[in-house]
């Protein structure tokens, strides 16, 4: 274990952070007082803390609907984006993004994204800008098992190839799209191996440990920082809610969830593996916890209070000023 102590508590939080902003979506969310869908991430935070602790401001991602987890690694202030998931003025956006289009410029996250599949382009035009301004910095689009089937997402894969550019496709492989199983939706046995067609290295890691996606993109994002061009990784992780909130699931067993969670939650794994090495005592996980249920009870208390945007704000921020 090369990580110290002070860094594994930091990336414990950054997961459990996640987690309880999702966990009190999801609670939150019966009152009917958060408008628009909701995709929850709980169960993939491994891969979001993993992937942006190789990353600076400066570097960029481009996320997908399920978007929130990405959006807290990549260092957004999870109280504006309560705020912005109600719809409030003080929000990320304003108020006017909401969970679906929420987006960070100064973090270098451009955003969730509806459209299934097109946070590759886009990370590719992003990395397109670090490579011709001179940069070291990569871009990172997360997407997932469903998304790899886009035609767009192959075409981005090919450009990222021939222009040599760094770009990181992390797909994560949750293993349904909405309702469809990946192994009826993917005809190859690994999406992975479609990499090597295109002229990309890829690895297949484990998404639900944290030390397996942490240590995978040290070397991936190291490759991509000193110029070798674009890099696939593909995640096996788990979804523990629905593809929506309101999902009511048909299309899997309850008891594939409960064993998802019994056997492959990021967060137990961490903590067991951490306290068995000696390297951090249950008490001060407990205490992580017990200050973000008080931190989310309070983002929710101000965003509930907090002021709507003005009527004319509807049409500012339509287009940009340069
Ligand atoms: C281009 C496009 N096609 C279809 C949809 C409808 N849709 C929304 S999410 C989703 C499933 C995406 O699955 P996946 O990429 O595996 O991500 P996951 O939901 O598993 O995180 C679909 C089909 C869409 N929003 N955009």
């Amino acid at each position: 274990m090369s990580l110290t102590k002070e860094q594994l508590l930091d990336y414990y939080r950054k997961m459990r952070n996640i987690r309880e902003f999702e966990e009190t979506i999801h609670r939150e969310n019966t009152t009917g007082e958060i408008p628009g869908f909701l995709h929850l991430y709980c169960g993939e935070e491994a891969n979001a803390v993993g992937v942006c602790a190789h990353l600076s401001d400066d570097d960029y991602i481009a996320s997908n609907h399920r978007g929130h987890g990405h959006c807290v690694a990549k260092g957004s202030d999870p109280r504006l984006m309560v705020m912005e998931l109600y719809g409030r003025a003080e929000g990320l956006c304003g108020g006017k993004g909401g969970s679906m289009h929420i987006a960070d410029l100064d973090r270098g996250s451009l955003g969730a994204n509806g459209i299934v599949g097109a946070g590759a382009p886009l990370a590719t035009g992003a990395a397109l800008t670090q490579k011709v301004k001179g940069r070291d910095n990569v871009s990172v689009c997360f997407f997932g098992d469903g998304a790899s089937n886009e035609g767009y997402v192959f075409e981005a894969m090919n450009l990222a190839v021939i222009l040599k550019l760094p770009v990181i496709f992390y797909c994560e492989n949750n293993g349904v799209g909405e309702g469809t199983g990946v192994d009826y939706a993917v005809g190859a046995d690994s999406i992975a191996d479609r990499a090597a067609a295109f002229g990309m290295p890829a690895k297949k890691i484990d998404g639900t440990d944290f030390f397996s996606v942490y240590d995978a993109m040290e070397e991936v994002v190291a490759h991509c920082r000193a110029g070798n061009g674009p890099y696939f990784v593909e995640a096996e992780t788990v979804r523990f809610y629905g593809h929506f909130e309101g999902d009511p699931q048909k299309y899997r067993l309850k008891e594939e969830i409960d064993n998802a969670k019994l056997h492959r939650d990021c967060l137990k794994k961490f903590r067991s593996r951490v306290i068995e090495e000696g390297l951090a005592t249950t008490e001060e996980f407990d205490s992580i916890d017990s200050d973000l249920v008080a931190a989310y009870k309070g983002y929710v208390a101000e965003a509930k209070q907090a002021a709507w945007p003005r009527p004319e704000a509807l049409t500012e921020d339509v287009y940009i000023t340069y």
